[in-house]
């Protein structure tokens, strides 16, 4: 799980100060991989408290293709409020587009609508979305059934149509899934990277979803790949994430997955992490 620290070195060592949207300068680099064999463990950060409850309900309303943060909130998530509070509608790429994210508390349609209904026309401000548009989730699992040789396991994330009406365009915004083997390997694309809050989030999360689709096909879980575009430390994350290099890594957790019947009825607390020892969480300020 060094990859991680590795790749904090990097964006220390080598990233040049840029400006950006937020306010908040970041020294970013161009270009980075992420490589993890899940036998080695689940990959979840131990330099610092990484809460797992957190990432496992955000894939379950992915996975359920819901984009309303209500259902994040009951859970007592609240990872994305900022991206729908009345002070803080700050992606809305138009006025009438704010105001009904405001009103109605949605989204838009990110992650989970693309997921499972790309395509299908996101209008439903009011209503749950139609089940409408192409499956990607559900064709992705039918072919590793049916055809797991099959190089075109793709889910994509990134609608150019659905981009305006999105709280954020999506940072991670495509994955793969490739059986070399018996083990399955998961891919994901990446074009904005905040490496000291969200990427501990987005490994966990894809590490996650390729344990799910290997219970789901019966194929032992193998390489979590991330491609990363602008990978970035913001300014205020220096001091923390210096700290937390410092610390000296735990063996990593396991996750055990109780009574699973299929990834579209898995539920997050069917999940629960084993053997989670980690240094005290750092706090960083998200820059909105
Ligand atoms: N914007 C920015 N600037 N960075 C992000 O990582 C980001 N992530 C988003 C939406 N917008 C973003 C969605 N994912 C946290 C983690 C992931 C996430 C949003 C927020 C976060 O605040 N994590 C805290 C713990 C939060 C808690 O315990 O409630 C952390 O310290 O990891
Ligand atoms: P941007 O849209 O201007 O690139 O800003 C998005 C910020 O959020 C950027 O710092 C990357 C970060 N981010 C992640 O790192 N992972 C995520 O999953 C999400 C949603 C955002």
């Amino acid at each position: 799980m060094d990859a991680y620290s590795n790749i904090v070195k990097k964006v220390l060592n080598q990233g040049q100060i840029k400006e950006n949207r937020t306010g908040v300068n970041t020294i970013a680099i161009a270009g980075a991989m992420f490589e993890h064999d899940m036998d080695q463990g689940f990959p979840l950060l131990t330099t610092k408290y990484v809460p797992f409850a957190l990432v496992a309900s955000e894939l379950e309303f992915f996975i359920k293709g819901i984009t309303d943060k209500n259902w994040l909130q009951d859970r007592n998530n609240h990872i994305w409020d900022e991206w729908c509070s009345p002070a803080k509608v700050a992606y809305g790429h138009d006025d009438e587009t704010r105001k009904k994210m405001m009103k109605e508390r949605e989204l838009g349609p990110i992650y989970g609508f693309q997921w499972r209904h790309f395509g299908g026309g996101y209008q439903a401000w009011d209503k749950a979305p139609v089940p409408s548009g192409v499956d990607q989730l559900k064709h992705l699992v039918a072919t590793l059934k049916t055809n797991p040789d099959d190089r075109r396991m793709i889910v994509s994330a990134w609608n150019p149509m659905d981009i305006g009406q999105m709280a954020l365009p999506p940072c991670h915004y495509g994955f793969q899934v490739t059986v070399i083997n018996g083990r399955l390997n998961l891919l994901w694309n990446q074009r904005s990277v905040d490496t000291a809050l969200g990427l501990p989030f987005n490994i966990a999360s894809y590490g996650l979803l390729l344990t799910l689709l290997a219970l789901e096909s019966g194929f032992k879980p193998g390489t979590l790949v991330g491609f990363l575009g602008d990978t970035h430390i913001y300014e205020n994350h220096v001091e923390g994430v210096t700290q937390q290099l410092e610390r000296k890594p735990f063996t990593l957790p396991g996750i055990e997955t109780t009574a699973f019947s299929s990834i579209f009825d898995w539920q997050y607390k069917d999940t629960v992490l084993t053997d989670y020892r980690h240094h005290p969480a750092i706090r960083f300020e998200i820059a909105v």
